[in-house]
């Protein structure tokens, strides 16, 4: 018997259906990329061509190649051929006979297909119904639209037709509020053929049953597929002496086998932030007479993680702890990189996460509209120190609940959990995004307004579906076949109590996590975010436009303007551009031109979220949790995301870079008095020294303070308090900066500068910024001070830092990557020259 033949299926052409023209295909990928490939359509990303191409998904479409097999693999017992996923609704044939019908994007398909093969030549056809026909009568069939409230079906041309709810399909590619409507349709991930005989593994689990410092007592789960009664042997080693052999008699059909494991003394995965992210690799040996049949491999980290939610005398906690350590967690909302999601590279999803990193965040959330993700965005994420909250894919929607959705639900989920489960990122599975509280079934006046559209029944019906699957089939998988993870049945949610308090609301912060919306949708000043703070801030975000290069990207110069149609097409949230307006005139001086104004939008997203962050960060351990809304684009867009479609980092991304800093001062100003704070997750107990300055703007002293502070490890504590008025600068309050400095034996661990008035009314001066190119880095000075210094090159890459102030007579040094990727700590510099330097100053008008 012979090893386990695999070949990946290549050579791909796609055509319309019922047209003759095959063109070449790219596989994986989408009918939108191949088209956009040959020219034949516009790119869609571009003004407003995503409007005219909305008949894309209106047509059926053909893939096929051949496959030339030798009479080896025909020898085999099994020939079996693997789809990781079809998106969507999909008829496999081979040899023109049916082998698959496929109905969910999210679950993998492998059928044995020897029977179909023949010597030489075969011929493999994927024939994808649109999403959109398949799916047009669903709703009348059902009697009601299900509520869907992102799903752009007039965009569609399709009215109310809600039909995102219908198809397990990336709910993002029936449009969202940050992004465009593209129904795709495609193979969207590998396509394999395999070949064996005998016996194969078909899964590896490295289920870690309790782990710590002196032990992981770890159980390696190997399902095996054996085609008659046999005797094999399994050796399971890892990178250091691990090595069990187990002699195994199976049966003919698949089974399960158990194979504990100890490691003394291992070496454990630890968040970024917080320690090494070890990972250890596993391989499982299938041997049929000492010879290695098959084998698997697991990369992982050894770790514990749970979500503790005890009640304490604020309400019930809400915070993970990891190898025993509660955890403060500091992340953002990732959603798919790309419309068109299998174009995505590894190095752009190396981007993605090193950047998370290079932020000094440790969690990100996989928020549920978009997909599960691709392996190597778990693989990148283990390796980079990031846990990983992940959502069911749901979200902002209610679904339907006949048998034949739960099943495919079921089996995407076994799939979906089965498949990530090894990595040590994953923290928590979290059911869905927002629907417990958008339905709020047991508060008649909470939720969106959703439940009073429907009769008695139909109501009890949505409920029904959602109580199933959120309550007792996703958490009854995930007990299954991952019970060391948790399960959180959506986000936000208080807990399940199956009455009214179970529905998470902007002032329910005392359990649970929270969605905090009220600054933004809810039009409150950003000063709010001081108020409103939960046990974990699951979402929040405030939007910014693109900077002007990526903005140029979609639009031409003469568009360039806050209303002008493709500026308009290019956000979608109905009041995002008003919004942004209004709070800009709340903060700041008017923007002197359009370029500014985008800028400015830059600034006024960064200083909204930073409230919210260091609110959130002085508040440990109450709160323990902050993911802002939202770190990424799939497309160049006005939109709540830290880092845009291109990966270029706005000011957010370096305000959150500073913000999430291990050890963090945070100066909270609240009317008249002032509080100094020292945030650590450091784990140890740290001496600093305090150094407190006032300034003027021109540089000249008016107050100092040092003293040594002790700071305890893992928590939030206030270090200084005064009023201002006790410090007698009251008057001059529109003039001056404080400048306050954490220092440990001379080394500079955190600094920050604060103003006490509104940007606004600062009487700010030209700050005269000079600009010197030292050691492979910029040395900056200014005459007068100067905020928001801002730092371009016209190469992509990032700064150390950027969007900071500086004030006169004290210089700063940056460094520069060009590639996050490689350099997350900025040790390494780049030479770089032609650095343009600006600040506030020059962006409003005097
Ligand atoms: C949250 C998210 C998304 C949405 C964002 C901005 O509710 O879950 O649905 O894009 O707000 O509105």
């Amino acid at each position: 018997m012979s090893n386990v033949r695999m070949t990946s299926i290549q050579n791909w052409y796609f055509k319309t259906a019922g047209a003759n023209d095959w063109k070449l295909a790219t596989v994986p990928g989408c009918v939108h990329t191949d088209l956009l490939k040959h020219e034949m359509i516009p790119d869609p990303f571009v003004g407003e061509n995503e409007l005219d191409l909305q008949w894309v998904d209106k047509q059926d479409w053909e893939y096929k190649t051949t496959i030339s097999l030798s009479a080896e693999w025909l020898q085999e017992e099994r020939v079996e051929l693997i789809f990781e996923g079809l998106d969507t609704y999909a008829d496999v044939y081979v040899n023109g006979e049916k082998v698959l019908q496929a109905d969910n994007m999210f679950r993998s398909w492998k059928v044995d297909v020897k029977s179909y093969l023949k010597i030489g030549e075969n011929q493999l056809l994927v024939y994808f119904h649109s999403p959109i026909n398949h799916d047009i009568d669903k709703p009348d069939q059902l009697g009601y639209n299900l509520p869907a409230d992102n799903d752009h079906s007039e965009d569609g041309g399709v009215g109310q037709q809600k039909l995102s709810v219908f198809a397990r399909k990336a709910p993002y590619h029936y449009g969202w509020d940050w992004g465009p409507r593209f129904v795709t349709s495609g193979i969207w991930k590998g396509v394999y053929l395999e070949a064996w005989s005998g016996a194969k593994l078909t899964d590896f689990h490295i289920q870690q049953q309790a782990v710590s410092s002196e032990k992981a007592e770890i159980n390696a789960v190997l399902e095996i597929e054996a085609t008659k009664e046999i005797e094999v042997a399994i050796v399971i080693s890892d990178q250091h002496d691990l090595n069990i052999k187990k002699a195994c008699k199976l049966a003919k059909g698949s089974q399960v086998i158990e194979i504990p494991i100890l490691i003394e003394n291992p070496q454990l995965w630890w968040s970024n932030g917080l320690g090494k992210p070890y990972l250890y690799c596993f391989q499982a040996d299938l041997k049929l007479n000492e010879r290695i049949k098959h084998t698997s491999v697991v990369k992982t980290g050894l770790r514990s993680i749970s979500l503790v939610r005890e009640d304490d005398q604020h309400g019930q906690s809400f915070y993970f702890e990891l190898n025993g350590v509660p955890i403060f967690a500091k992340g953002a909302n990732h959603i798919p990189n790309d419309s068109f999601q299998t174009r995505t590279t590894r190095e752009e999803y190396e981007h993605d996460i090193a950047t998370a990193a290079a932020s000094n965040m440790n969690m990100l959330r996989v928020w549920g509209g978009g997909i599960y993700e691709y392996d190597m965005f778990y693989e990148l994420c283990d390796e980079y120190g990031i846990l990983v909250w992940q959502d069911f894919m749901f979200a902002c929607s209610m679904y339907p609940g006949d048998s034949s959705f739960m099943n495919s639900v079921k089996k995407e989920a076994i799939d979906n959990v089965k498949r990530l489960r090894n990595y040590a990122c994953i923290a928590l599975w979290c059911g869905n995004n927002e629907m417990d509280a958008a339905w709020s079934q047991y508060e008649e006046k909470a939720g969106w307004g959703w439940k009073q559209r429907y009769n008695a029944s139909q109501r009890k019906k949505i409920w029904k579906a959602y109580d199933e699957v959120f309550h007792h089939l996703l958490p009854s998988i995930v007990e299954e076949y991952d019970p060391n993870t948790d399960y959180w049945p959506s986000s936000p949610m208080r807990e399940l109590s199956h009455d009214k308090n179970q529905h998470a609301t902007f002032d329910t912060v005392e359990k649970g996590d929270i969605h905090y919306w009220d600054v933004w949708h809810g039009l409150k000043p950003i000063e709010a975010y001081k108020e409103k703070v939960g046990r974990f801030m699951s979402e929040y975000g405030f939007q910014s436009f693109p900077e002007k290069k990526t903005v140029l990207t979609y639009a031409k110069e003469e568009e360039l303007a806050l209303e002008s149609d493709v500026m308009l097409h290019h956000q979608k949230n109905g009041a995002g551009n008003r919004l942004i307006k209004n709070y800009m005139e709340m903060y700041y001086k008017k923007p002197k031109d359009f370029p500014s104004f985008l800028h400015l939008s830059h600034i006024l997203q960064a200083d909204a979220i930073r409230s919210a962050v260091e609110a959130h960060r002085l508040n440990m351990p109450y709160c323990m949790g902050t993911l802002y809304w939202q770190l990424n684009d799939c497309w160049p867009v006005a939109s709540w995301s830290s880092m845009d479609y291109y990966g270029r980092w706005k000011a957010l991304q370096y305000v959150i870079k500073n913000r999430f800093k291990t050890t963090a001062l945070i100066v909270d100003q609240k009317d008249d008095s002032l509080s100094v704070y020292v945030v650590s997750d450091q784990l140890q107990d740290q001496e600093v020294q305090l150094s407190l300055h006032i300034y003027d703007l021109n540089g000249q002293p008016i107050f100092q303070e040092t003293q040594a502070v002790f700071v305890r490890q893992n928590t939030s504590t206030v270090i200084y308090e005064t009023d201002i008025q006790s410090l007698g600068i009251a008057e001059e309050s529109n003039n001056i900066v404080l400048f306050a400095q954490l220092t440990v034996n001379g080394n500079v661990i955190d600094s920050v500068e604060h103003v006490m008035v509104k940007p606004k009314d600062l009487v700010l001066q030209d700050p005269q910024i000079q600009l010197t190119y030292v050691d492979g880095g910029i040395e900056l000075e200014s005459q007068s001070f100067a905020m928001n210094v801002w730092l371009e090159t016209d190469k992509e890459g990032c700064f150390e830092d950027n969007n900071f102030s500086l004030i006169p007579g004290i210089k700063k040094y940056i460094t520069y990557t060009d590639s996050v990727r490689r350099n997350i700590h900025f040790t390494k510099t780049q030479e770089i020259t032609n650095v343009n330097v600006s600040s506030m100053y020059d962006y409003i008008v005097q």
